[in-house]
């Protein structure tokens, strides 16, 4: 997830809410890292953070929440990779290979994205890219991205919650 607008870790956790609130399971959240923009670089610093969760929703399920999500938050498409309130993207979903119109999982840049890269790190360093089969660390550290991403506090729920699973 990632914020570059505003109360920018309100807006992550108020995310990660209405991802609860939908039926998704988080089960862990990593620390808040303030990152340099990637791409569009004119555009400010966002806080990005990474979410593992449990759902029995499909993934173009996911994706349909998510993106009501997005909307409820006030996300406006304004600019391809341009600021945004809120943007909540499937990094993974299991060791599944997704290709679908809408939705291709992995992401297919997580590997060139230090902003993506350091949280899923501190949550999953051993977890193995369905594609690559390079470990999160390996990834890391073979990344040719040399962007700025700094740790910020540590997020409060960091530990595995049991978190209920809400319809
Ligand atoms: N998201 C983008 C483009 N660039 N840069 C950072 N640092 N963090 C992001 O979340 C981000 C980005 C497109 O979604
Ligand atoms: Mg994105
Ligand atoms: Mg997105």
């Amino acid at each position: 997830m990632g914020s570059n607008l505003g109360d920018r870790a309100g807006h992550l956790e108020r995310a990660v809410a209405e991802l609860r609130l939908g039926g998704v399971g988080v089960k862990r959240v990593s620390s808040i890292h303030e990152t340099e923009p990637v791409g569009f670089r004119a555009q400010p610093w966002f806080l990005n953070t990474v979410v593992e969760a449990e759902t029995a929703l499909f993934p173009i399920q996911l994706l349909d929440r998510i993106q009501a999500i997005e909307i409820r938050m006030g996300r406006r498409r304004l600019l391809h990779q341009g600021p945004r309130t809120i943007d909540i993207d499937i990094l993974l979903y299991g060791n599944f290979r997704i290709q679908a119109g809408r939705l291709i999982v992995p992401h297919p840049r997580m590997a060139e994205r230090r902003f993506v890269l350091e949280p899923l790190a501190e949550l999953a360093p051993e977890l193995r890219h369905p594609v690559s089969h390079l470990t999160i660390r390996e990834l890391l550290a073979t990344t040719p991205d040399r962007s700025t991403v700094r740790r910020l506090s540590k997020s409060p729920n960091q530990q595995i919650t049991e978190s209920p699973n809400r319809p």
